[in-house]
This record gives C-alpha cells, structure tokens and sequence, in this order.
C-alpha cells in the first residue's frame, strides 16, 4: 500500500512541476507513469491520465457470479469494475489540487460537503457519494443471502412494519417512486423506528445531516438493465434474494448506538 502513496504523491509533484514545461513532457511522463500503475497495481484500470490516489477500488468482497441468478455475472462486472471504479477515478481528479480534501475519507466528504469548495462541490458529491454507496452496497450483498431477517433486524421490521413483506413493499415502492436514476434506503428513524426514503443520482441521506443508511438499494438501470430490462419491480424482487442479513444487523446496531 505505500506504493500507491509513493506513486500518487510522487505524480503529483511530477504534473506540478510539469505544468510549467509544457503538454508535449507531460504527455511522455503520463504514459511512463500508466506503464507504473499496470505493472504494480492487480485489479484498478484508471482512466488514462486519472490520479491513483488517494481513493482506490476495494475489491468486490464476493464472486461476480457469486450473486446468480438475481444478479448476473456481468452486470456485477461492469458494475463494479467499470462504473464504481469511474467514480473513484473522477474522485481522484476531482480532489487532485486540494490537499485538505485528499487527507478526508469519501465517507467524511460527504458529510461535509459545505467545506468542499463550489467548483468541485458537484463532482465530489457524486463520485464521493457513488464510492460511498456502492462499498457499501457490495456489503449489503453475498452469496447464500436472503431469505427472512434474522436477529435484531428482524424484531425491528416487526415493530416498524408488522411483517417483512410489509417492510419488502415498502422498500420496493421507495425504488420504485424515485424517477430516474437513484438510492432507496433503510433508516433508522429518530423515533427508534425504521425508516424509508430515497434519494436522486449518488446523493447519500448523510449529505442532508440524515443518519447513516442501514440499507440501501441502486435503482440505477446499470445495476439491472442487462438482465431486467426495464422491469426495475422484478430486480428489486430479486434483490432480496441476495441481501446480506449480517451487514444489516451490523449497521442497525451502529445505527442504535450513535
Ligand atoms: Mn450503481
């Protein structure tokens, strides 16, 4: 790991000094640089010219196939190796002249995006909220998930919902109601119940002083379209099938405890 910082702190100083000596140098330092990066890093393909750093891809915790048949192998490759890793990179770009910003984790971006300065305020809040959502939502998926809730989620969607399949409902019309691209997230409410909302694009109900999500679903077309078509009921259905219920668990009592 110190060779992705030696390598991003050492291109930085290189573009830095290279600004003043012109675009034909800096195009011969990019490619021996991209030669750098394919040579030492396994799984990251950045865009041409992006930044390595400091924000990096963290691996899918699971098998691309690992999630069939709700979700299929290469919608889960795409997904995870082409659009999350799009929004590391524009991460990377978007933060490489702020310092003070590179020192925060994507999670602490977002929650302060007021400090972010307005001209990058939008790319941060989408590429930081889509790494955010998506490390994330890898986790709230596994292979052998599913089924009922278990533990002291379970007893939660009781007391909030009366039954899971009240609870499924309305998480599914959250998804649904959100109008193009978007997030359908599980709460916890400041009434010790849980809540559901949603939310546009990579917005994150942090960015709003909300709590943290315990649950949240990409309604994206590009988490369901090679599959699902424009059938986002039947992905959502679906996706149940694949729900992680220890990683739910795990954010509830986080959520009970802060
Ligand atoms: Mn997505």
């Amino acid at each position: 790991m110190d060779g992705i910082m030696t390598r991003s702190f050492s291109r930085r100083g290189v573009v830095g000094g290279l600004a003043a000596a012109g675009a034909g140098a800096a195009l011969v330092t990019t490619s021996r640089l991209g030669g750098t990066v394919k040579g030492t890093t396994a799984q990251a393909t950045p865009t041409t010219g992006a930044p390595t750093g400091p924000f990096t891809l963290p691996p899918l915790p699971y098998d691309y196939a690992a999630l069939e048949p709700h979700i299929d192998t290469q919608t889960m490759q795409i997904h995870h190796d082409k659009h999350h890793q799009a929004y590391v990179d524009n991460l990377n770009k978007a933060v490489a002249e702020l310092p003070d910003l590179q020192a925060m984790s994507a999670d602490e971006l977002i929650r302060n995006l007021d400090q972010v300065p307005e001209a990058q305020r939008t790319a941060i809040r989408n590429n930081a909220g889509g790494h955010v959502n998506h490390t994330l939502f890898w986790e709230l998926m596994g292979p052998g998930g599913g089924g009922e809730p278990t533990g002291p989620i379970a007893e939660a969607v009781a007391a909030s919902f009366g039954d899971f399949t009240a609870f499924q409902d309305a998480v599914t019309a959250a998804g649904l109601g959100r109008f193009g691209s978007g997030w359908a997230w599980v709460t916890l409410g400041p009434d010790g119940k849980l809540a559901i909302t949603n939310t546009p694009n990579q917005d994150n109900p942090v960015m709003e002083d909300g709590p943290a999500p315990i649950l949240g679903i990409d309604v994206w077309e590009h988490a369901y379209y090679l599959k699902y078509q424009n059938k986002r009921k039947d992905y959502l259905t679906a996706w149940w099938n694949t729900v992680n219920w220890q990683t739910v668990n795990a954010r509830y009592e986080q959520a009970q405890s802060s």
